[in-house]
């Protein structure tokens, strides 16, 4: 098994590095791709050197077997044919193909089943906000079908990358020192502030990433649910929040639900009131599982519930999840 990181200096390609190393990823050869400005770069994976080559129309993806992506939406357009005609399986992380009707938009814990059909040999993965989502939806539409869904995201500034990490860190320090805080990867000051604003406005005043939890969710999901989102970008470093509503066909309990969110795969539950016990993103930064807490009745709706979730946007909302798929298409057959 030979498998490439494309993107590897970005945060997701070195997330990529260490979630690939952590699991024990059944592979014989890793090679690393990047930038003209990225090439010759070294990475120690395993305990070994490795050193990034410039992403090339070439062969240089013959024997590859699958290729993890994330070099942003033009580069994986760019490169799609390159990487895939000799055989090699994209499983890519930007927005370049992910509602595209022959690529599946895969969360292995919500719908495994569409790797079996890859025409293009690329799988997409879902955006970070989205995963996080469906992962806890899954529990609950297996008990009633979901109708509709009301969200609110927490994002963190690792949504907008390395860059986003480091502006949201040098405006800590200096406001902490008295001085103006730069401001250039996201639209306002971050730090001691939420702009509710990720991604471009579209013509009907959602974000794109606000279109995308609607889109996404509909097409992993495979149902008609309807999905009403606010992203708010918030000053926290890597891991994203959402408040969720969802409205089922019948009324679910919260016993039910605690029991579903339980026993689901990819969730763990912190949820206890009592002791000041909720899911928040300090403490799941670096973690696997989407966390859920808060979970109770919706007052305003007989047939509603709400809870709070939060997932590490680089981890499970990233590279973990495009791992994970691999690891499915491995255990499956459907790579050999
Ligand atoms: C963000 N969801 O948080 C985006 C990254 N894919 O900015």
């Amino acid at each position: 098994m030979k498998v490439a990181i494309v993107g590897v200096s970005g945060a997701v390609g070195q997330e990529f590095l260490s979630v690939l190393e952590e699991r024990n990823f059944p592979m014989d050869e890793l090679v690393l791709f990047g930038s003209p400005r990225s090439a010759g770069k070294k990475y120690v994976f395993k305990g070994e050197e490795l050193t990034v080559k410039e992403l090339q129309h070439n062969d240089d993806f013959k024997g590859v077997d699958i290729a993890l992506t994330s070099a942003g939406a033009s580069t994986s357009k760019e490169y799609e044919k390159t990487i895939t005609k000799h055989g090699a399986i994209m499983i890519d992380n930007s927005s370049a193909f992910r509602m595209d009707s022959d690529v599946p938009l895969v969360v292995p814990e919500v719908n495994p089943q569409a790797c079996a059909h890859i025409p293009r040999k690329v799988i997409a993965n879902p955006n970070c906000t989205t995963i996080q989502l469906v992962v806890a939806l899954k529990a609950i539409e297996n008990l009633s079908h979901i109708k509709s869904v009301h969200v609110s995201t927490y994002q963190a500034a690792s949504g907008a990358g390395a860059t986003g990490m480091e502006e949201l860190h040098n405006q800590v320090q200096e406001i902490a020192k008295g001085d103006m805080p730069t401001v250039s990867k996201f639209q306002h000051q971050l730090a001691m502030n939420i702009i509710p604003h990720v991604d471009v406005f579209t013509e009907n005043g959602y974000t794109k990433e606000e279109m995308k939890m609607y889109n996404e969710t509909r097409k992993i999901m495979g149902t008609d649910v309807q999905v009403s989102a606010t992203c708010v970008r918030v000053p926290v470093m890597r891991a994203h929040s959402e408040a969720t509503w969802v409205e089922t066909e019948r009324p679910i309990s919260v016993e039910e639900a605690k029991a579903a969110f339980n026993s689901a795969k990819g969730i763990r539950v912190v949820d206890n009131p009592t002791t000041n016990d909720y899911p928040m993103p300090l403490f799941v930064a670096g973690k696997d599982e989407v966390f859920v807490g808060r979970i109770r009745k919706d007052l305003s709706n007989p047939n509603g519930l709400t809870f709070w979730t939060v997932s590490d946007q680089v981890k499970k909302g990233a590279a973990l999840n495009a791992v994970q798929i691999a690891e499915y298409m491995i255990e499956a057959g459907l790579i050999k």
